[in-house]
């Protein structure tokens, strides 16, 4: 299927070409076929002699419905411009087009109506050369007759054509879905309708709705009316949704494939179009089947950011239009060029972001984005248009650093050092504290994360209870590695013999500083105030291995050469360990 929107001044012919197509009535309310003038959308659809099919997207013309037209075309990417032959390129024929090309469709035809009551001649002249000067460019017309039928055998074959010409959908997109309609169905209960541009919808599909903090649920799906189990762009559907009440969803909103899309009220956009400077300041955006009022701040000379009335899903590369509605003017199109713009705040602050919005083109750009914002989730990224996945031939800085965190290289570089240089001052300035927090780091390089913080670990620096410091003993501060040294050079040749409390006292080695040799393996701690040198522990097994076993505590304290104040706890530490057992009449054998 393909879908087509009418464009065109009022009573040109629209409806009347739509309903001789397809023998459908597009004017679905009574008071539009009272006055015979379209006032909402309508929809009809036929089949085409290539056996494709059309959907047809009926706007109104009058002046009055711009603000309709504009929610009918916006999703849709090709259009069927009417105008008549005896009336010719009228205000709403300039305002239809310009919209279209504010929008950026590039897929179109021209009929001439009418064509039995006046020379089709000069209205096709006209209406092709201001086509041509727009996002459509040259684009065949066909003069018809939607009373006499003349010229519809050429439309219709004109319409084939122009669907062998449309894109593929991408039918493996996130579905974002803008409502045109919403009513509710006795005994089925609200059904939602709209114009699927990308992806698919499948009965029993949980959707995002903007503002709802529940799914929504797919309880049902219509397309050319008729009941299907799925159905996959491009396609006009009608959505039948379980349990959301009617008044919570209408024209404007969108179904969204859940969390694939970022909710903003803030975008800075490319004009195309009218300049920065001319905007006033307060108009109408109009995006999909949305249509909100913002407020304008021109940062460049096409370059502006937009205030939303109400958040929107809006994605990076969005093509959306401006208008004034007091003016009945199309302000032009604009681009998306970021939908999580920085805030403005400093002196200055519009003037620079002015200038990096002077280098977007409005492509999605990974490298640029981070870059612009140094480190950013995965996630986040996708949700705002950003692909992650690095196309092939670049380099591999989309691999995330930690979770699904991503940085730009040379930040991460810089962090890296940064956590170094807070490691060593801290560690100057706190010298008995056993390596620098992870909070504190995080805090102090304002990362949004813990995570970060561990993966900016590198050796020698280690993360060891919750602390970075250095992995070795050479990072005991000066005073504790002199005492520690002069411990060996004291000890060294009666390694259990364990320093007074008092020579401890006299070597400056108090509870912290032996907390800080001990974390650093610089010293044995067995029990307070008792401490040995770390490679006691082995020399003291072979020495009792050498011993008849078992062996009394009283053996034990000779033949180490010790006090009971070191032999009890190092014998109970031995214990621990498994080196030695202690048997039920308290004496002990090595365990071998
Ligand atoms: N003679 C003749 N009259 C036509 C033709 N097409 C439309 N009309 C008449 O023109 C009037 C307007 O036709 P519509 O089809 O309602 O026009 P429209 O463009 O849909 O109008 P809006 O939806 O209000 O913008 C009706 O009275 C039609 O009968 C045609 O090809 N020949
Ligand atoms: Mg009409």
């Amino acid at each position: 299927m393909f879908v087509v929107a009418t464009a065109g001044h009022v009573d040109h012919g629209k409806s009347t070409l739509v309903r001789a197509l397809t023998g459908m009535e597009p004017d679905r309310w009574a008071e539009e076929r009272r006055r015979g003038m379209t006032i909402d959308l309508g929809f009809a659809w036929t089949t085409l002699p290539s056996g494709g099919t059309v959907a047809f997207v009926d706007v109104p013309g009058h002046e009055r419905f711009v603000p309709n037209m504009l929610a009918g075309v916006g999703p849709v990417p090709a259009a069927l411009i009417v105008v008549a032959a005896d009336e010719g390129w009228m205000p709403q024929s300039a305002e239809h087009l310009a919209a279209l090309d504010a929008l950026g469709v590039a897929y179109g035809l021209l009929a001439v109506t009418r064509a039995d009551l006046a020379d089709p001649g000069p209205a096709t002249a006209r209406a092709r050369a201001e086509i041509a000067a727009t996002s459509l460019g040259a684009v065949p017309a066909v003069a018809v007759s939607g009373l006499t039928g003349a010229g519809l055998p050429e439309l219709r074959a004109a319409l084939d054509r122009l669907a062998a010409r449309l894109p593929a959908p991408v039918v493996d997109d996130p579905v974002r879905f803008w409502v045109d309609r919403s009513f509710t169905v006795r005994g089925s209960g609200t059904v939602v309708t709209g114009t699927l541009g990308a992806g698919r919808l499948r009965v029993g599909d949980e959707l995002e709705l903007a503002g709802a903090d529940e799914p929504v649920r797919v309880r049902g799906l219509h397309s050319l009316g008729e009941a299907r189990p799925e159905a996959a762009a491009v396609a006009r559907v009608a959505v039948n949704l379980r349990g959301t009440p009617r008044d919570r969803l209408g024209r404007g909103d969108a179904l969204l494939t859940p969390g694939r899309f970022h909710h903003t009220d803030l975008v800075d956009v490319r004009l195309a179009g009218d300049p920065a400077a001319d905007l006033p300041a307060t108009l109408t955006l109009h995006v999909g089947s949305a249509a909100v009022p913002v407020r304008v701040r021109p940062l460049g000379p096409d370059t502006v950011r937009l205030r939303l009335a109400r958040p929107l899903p809006l994605l990076v590369a969005d093509r959306a239009l401006l208008r004034d509605p007091g003016r009945h003017h199309v302000s032009g199109g604009v681009r998306v060029l970021d939908v999580a713009p920085p805030p403005l705040a400093r002196r200055g602050a519009a003037a620079a972001r002015a200038q990096v919005l002077a280098e977007l083109d409005g492509r999605p750009d990974l490298a640029g984005e981070l870059r612009r914002r140094r480190l950013i989730r995965a996630g986040a990224l996708i949700r705002m248009g950003v692909p992650v996945h690095a196309e092939p031939g670049e380099p591999a800085f989309a691999e995330p650093v930690a979770g699904d965190w991503l940085a730009d290289p040379a930040y991460w570089r810089r962090l890296g050092e940064r956590l170094t240089e807070e490691v060593a001052r801290h560690a100057r300035e706190h010298p008995l504290e056993p390596g620098m927090p992870v909070d504190a780091l995080r805090q102090r390089l304002a990362l949004p994360d813990r995570v970060l913080v561990e993966a900016l670990v590198r050796p020698p620096l280690r993360i060891h209870a919750g602390r970075v410091g250095a992995a070795s003993a050479d990072a005991l501060p000066e005073p504790v590695a002199r005492a520690v040294q002069r411990v060996r050079a004291e000890y060294g040749d009666r390694p259990f013999r364990a320093p007074e409390a008092d020579r401890l006292v006299d070597l400056g080695l108090g509870p912290r500083e032996i907390g800080a040799a001990v974390r650093a393996g610089a010293l044995l701690r067995l029990a307070d105030n008792v401490v040995l040198l770390p490679d006691a522990l082995d020399d003291a097994v072979r020495v009792l291995a050498g011993l008849p076993q078992p062996f009394t505590l009283s053996a034990a304290r000779q033949a180490l050469d010790t006090t009971r104040r070191v032999a009890v706890p190092l014998l109970e530490l031995l214990d621990r360990r498994g080196a030695t057992r202690r048997l039920p009449d308290d004496a002990r054998v090595v365990v071998t």
